[in-house]
């Protein structure tokens, strides 16, 4: 098989246009000029693809040309700078990957709480059929929409979790439209986070910013209007024309972007520290290998100024892990100039702190690893 281009397919995405990982790895695989082919994950794709070869339901993974499938959206990017070559994603700047890797931790970890929050709230109806559409395409639609709720009730339950509720919702939205704002005036200045060039950090905030909250039509409208500097982004981060562009020099991070990383910095970090307390306990009782579970309890956190309770989802620290490791990797000048950037963000906790353990991933699934301390 061949794309429009005429060159031979290798690689299969297979995701669903109203999914967030896949979100990020699609704009990432366009930007990367890598050939592909999309598959929706249908509901014979999860039964007898998806879940036979990665042991539980979830989207984007790719299936690579030998026949190998990979999932998480960042082992799937990894595989193809390691593989393809090319125009890498991450800078070469220690702090501009700092920032890269932070920005991967709050695109995928964090900005999923309004991006939930818009779609389920605002959008529910609209996702059902959607669902239903993705999931049986042949269905009619009175069908398509019982379909995609029953799929959708499986999504909808993860909301509370997430710590949405009549409580936090205001804060959620006064810290995403603030969010909205200080993206806006920095894409005033810069085509992307670090230059005419996108990053990893750009395809991770793609996520959250593509499938629900521009796609979702209700969510759309509210980025049209109030942030349409970042719709367009949106639209550029799909096209491969900008495969050229460089990041800015002397490994800067823009004084625009200072805001985002305050507001994560309050709102995020906090929270993972806690959660990481948790993990230790846990990680006490258990042997390496064991699989982590998905939250280790319930903690307090704040967004927007609003307080409420969400789930200690371990997942985040292994995000957290891949910034840590870059940090641990650097040398002496590089090492300060880090420690200098998180202290200006207010997140210089970070340059101290530790994971209680090593988080790994095996057979798709996060388990604690070794000791190495
Ligand atoms: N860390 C994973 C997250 C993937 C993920 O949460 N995918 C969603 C759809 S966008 C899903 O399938 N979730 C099912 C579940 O979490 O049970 C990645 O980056 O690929």
């Amino acid at each position: 098989m061949r794309d429009n281009k005429g060159n031979p397919i290798t690689y299969i995405l297979i995701g669903s246009p109203a999914s967030l990982f896949t979100g990020k790895v699609r704009g990432y695989l366009r930007w990367k000029g890598v050939s592909f082919e999309e598959t929706t994950a249908a509901a014979e794709v999860y039964r007898d693809t998806i879940v036979p070869r990665i042991g539980w339901p979830v989207i984007p993974v790719l299936q690579t040309p030998d026949g190998g499938m990979i999932q998480d959206s960042a082992d799937i990017i990894a595989h193809i700078e390691a593989r393809e070559g090319g125009t890498p994603i991450l800078p070469d700047g220690a702090v501009q990957r700092l920032a890269s890797l932070m920005l991967q931790l709050y695109g995928d970890e964090w900005l999923v709480i309004p991006a939930m929050h818009y779609r389920w709230n605002y959008n529910a109806d609209w996702i059902y059929g959607e669902f239903g559409r993705t999931s049986a395409p042949g269905a009619t639609p009175e069908e398509q929409v019982a379909i995609g709720r029953n799929i959708g009730e499986r999504f909808r339950s993860m909301v509370p979790a997430l710590g949405v509720d009549e409580a936090t919702i205001p804060g959620i939205e006064g810290s995403y439209e603030a969010f909205l704002g200080e993206f806006s005036a920095h894409l005033a200045k810069h085509p992307f986070l670090f230059g005419t060039r996108p990053s990893l950090g750009d395809f991770a905030l793609l996520g959250p910013l593509y499938a629900h909250l521009y796609r979702d039509p209700k969510s759309g409208e509210l980025m049209q209007r109030i942030a349409p500097r970042v719709a367009r982004w949106v639209t550029d981060c799909h096209d491969p024309a900008v495969i050229e562009g460089e990041y800015l020099g002397q490994d800067e991070c823009p004084a625009t972007l200072l805001p985002i990383f305050r507001r994560q910095a309050a709102e995020q970090i906090p929270f993972l520290v806690e959660t990481a307390r948790l993990l230790a306990q846990w990680a006490g009782d258990n042997a390496p290998g064991t699989a982590v579970p998905r939250a280790v309890g319930e903690l307090p956190f704040s967004i927007g100024g609003r307080t409420g309770k969400r789930a200690a989802l371990t997942f985040s620290l292994y995000r957290l892990q891949a910034a840590l490791d870059h940090l641990d990797s650097l040398d002496a000048p590089d090492r300060l100039r880090a420690d200098q950037f998180l202290s200006g963000i207010g997140a210089g906790q970070l340059s101290e702190f530790r994971l209680p353990c090593r988080l790994e991933r095996q057979n798709y699934r996060l388990v604690l690893g070794a000791d190495d301390s």
